[in-house]
């Protein structure tokens, strides 16, 4: 049996991966930061709380990191664990580049230590190729990184690099584009349009406020990207890889999907000079011929059913909640205000 760490086992990727990890007979660790209210609510909707073994890893700390990996003794570690917002790295720019950046240079640190021939997955981001005018991006494509998070993924991704060809280790940039699921956090666009409107066709909310809907993503399913970021490490020789849909939407599409799933108008929808981010990353499209060639993995589930499944599923909770059903979720205790603001308003 195989032991595999999971760093940001509380996050979107990180509940389906180790999902995904106990499926393929993994024993799973999964490292989460202390919070003063724990942050479970995805593992125990998967069904999937006891069935992994939680440890307190903090990528701000070394100490934690070693302490995880000798609990653990693992033959793979997932590095997921990220202040992922790019909206909020504007606000925390060196909060970002601690966590983000340097927080995998300590976690890789602590493996070239502890043992340098575990296989090590970075989760790198698409937003790194940043703004570039080229239809699509793959393995060789430039990079313009135009937020701190991207920097700071940037730097990430260069030190993977740098620890792979300098110790030999077998460290894998999975280069992913937007995925999305119903276990997305509720600060990100699709998530955040998929609960409000799945509010409004109940009643219980009149109107969302978005920012830039001319930006275009490639949005796929979470679900199939985690597999594909297992299928990396389990390749003889670490490389970089893209997974993507090679499609995109703009935010808009995604907004009047939505509404005409939930028998909306999409005139409730508008727009708050709040949600812009001082610069954002226009158009990102994605080429996986790569990880098609190389890893035999290709994405299934496109847009149209993508924006079903999320809206469906949001439709159904707050109709759970309508009829005081508990179960784990996150949207009910939420609030989504001006995050990713340079300026914040007066209270
Ligand atoms: P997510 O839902 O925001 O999860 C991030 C995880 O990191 C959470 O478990 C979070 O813990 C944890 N974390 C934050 N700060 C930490 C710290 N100091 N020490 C330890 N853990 C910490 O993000 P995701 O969508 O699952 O994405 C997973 C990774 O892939 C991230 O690195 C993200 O940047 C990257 N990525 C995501 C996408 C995408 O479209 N989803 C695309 C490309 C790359 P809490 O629960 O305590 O906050
Ligand atoms: O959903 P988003 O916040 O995701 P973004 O910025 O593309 O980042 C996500 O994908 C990256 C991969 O490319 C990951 F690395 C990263 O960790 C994260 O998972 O915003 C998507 C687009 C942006 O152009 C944003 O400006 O939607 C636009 N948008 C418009 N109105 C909004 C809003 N985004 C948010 N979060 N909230 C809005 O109200």
């Amino acid at each position: 049996m195989k032991n595999a760490l999971i760093t940001g086992i509380t996050g979107q990727d990180g509940a389906y991966l180790a999902d995904f990890l106990l499926g393929k007979g993994y024993k799973v660790f999964g490292g989460y930061r202390r919070l003063s209210t724990p942050n479970f609510w995805r593992l125990y909707h998967l069904g999937i709380h006891d069935k992994v073994k939680l440890l307190p890893l903090d990528v701000l700390d070394s100490h934690s990191i070693s302490e995880a990996l000798v609990a653990s003794a693992p033959n793979e570690v997932y590095h997921l664990a990220a202040q992922s917002f790019v909206g909020a790295s504007f606000v925390q720019p060196l909060y970002t580049s601690d966590v983000t950046g340097f927080g995998s240079v300590r976690l890789l640190d602590e493996i070239l230590k502890f043992d340098k021939k575990i296989k090590i997955y970075q989760a790198s981001s698409s937003e790194m190729f940043g703004e570039d005018n080229s239809p699509t991006k793959n393995e060789t494509s430039p990079f313009n990184p135009v937020s701190p998070y991207a920097v700071a993924k940037l730097y990430s991704y260069w030190m993977v690099r740098a620890y792979r060809k300098g110790y030999g280790m077998h460290a894998t940039n999975g280069i992913l584009f937007n995925h999305e699921s119903p276990l997305r956090g509720l600060e990100f666009v699709t998530r955040k349009i998929s609960n409000e409107v799945a509010k409004i066709s109940l009643g219980l909310s009149k109107s969302l406020k978005l920012g830039n809907l001319d930006a275009k993503r490639d949005w796929g399913y979470a679900p199939e990207f985690v597999e594909g970021m297992w299928k990396m490490l389990q390749q003889k020789n670490p490389d970089d890889y893209v997974l993507a849909t090679n499609e995109t939407h703009t935010v808009r599409e995604f907004v009047n999907e939505a509404c005409k799933i939930a028998g909306i108008s999409s005139k409730s929808i508008q727009t708050s000079k709040q949600n812009l981010r001082p610069i954002d990353v226009q158009y990102l499209r994605g080429d996986y011929k790569k990880a098609k060639r190389k890893l035999g993995w290709s994405p299934k589930t496109k847009f149209k059913k993508l924006v079903k499944i999320m809206v469906d599923e949001d439709i159904s909770r707050w109709e759970r909640w309508i009829k005081r059903e508990y179960f784990p979720w996150d949207a009910a205790t939420f609030g989504h205000d001006s995050i990713g603001m340079k300026k914040t308003k007066k209270l």
